[in-house]
């Protein structure tokens, strides 16, 4: 079975607006497996490292603003092909792009409060986890995969 992990990340609007566990809810009920979860008010360099691939567009000094308003909760979630599946139920990044029934489709509208990251590609998850865990995340086995895998 595919080891791939991904970094969700609850940003600070998510946060406050109380849309942790519901995001939580999301991945535990799907069958994706928590390896790590942690609260934090991350510093500007640290945003600004995160988000370095988006340094050079128009939108980058707002975005890292918005990602200072408030603690954010960041999570890793391993399983089958989750990077990609993530996104898919994070939804679009602009929100009224994205279908009813995605995290984003339901809770939000505008795509500078848009609750929540998902890393996007199985490379930038893995500096991501990196960046946000530096210490590593918890491995374990699950005897309930049986029943999520064939
Ligand atoms: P994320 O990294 O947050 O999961 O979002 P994403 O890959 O779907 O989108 P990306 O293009 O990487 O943008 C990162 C975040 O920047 C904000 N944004 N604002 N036109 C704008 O004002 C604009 N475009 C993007 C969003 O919060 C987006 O999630």
């Amino acid at each position: 079975m595919s080891r791939e992990r991904t970094y969700i990340m609850v940003k600070p609007d998510g946060v406050e607006r109380g849309l942790v566990g519901e995001i939580i809810k999301r991945f535990e009920q799907k069958g994706y497996k928590l390896q790590a979860l942690q609260a934090l008010q991350p510093s500007r360099q640290h945003l600004e490292q995160h988000y370095g691939d988006l340094k050079d567009k128009p939108f980058f000094p707002k975005l890292v603003d918005y990602m200072l308003s408030g603690p954010v909760v960041g999570m890793v979630w391993e399983g089958k092909d989750v990077v990609r599946v993530g996104r898919v139920m994070l939804g679009a990044t602009n929100p009224l792009a994205s279908a009813p029934g995605t995290i984003r489709g339901d809770y939000a509208i505008d795509v500078g409060k848009n609750i929540c990251h998902g890393s996007d590609s199985v490379e930038n998850a893995e500096k991501e986890i990196a960046l946000w865990f530096p210490n590593g995340t918890l491995q374990y086995t699950r005897s309930v995969d049986k029943l999520i895998y064939e």
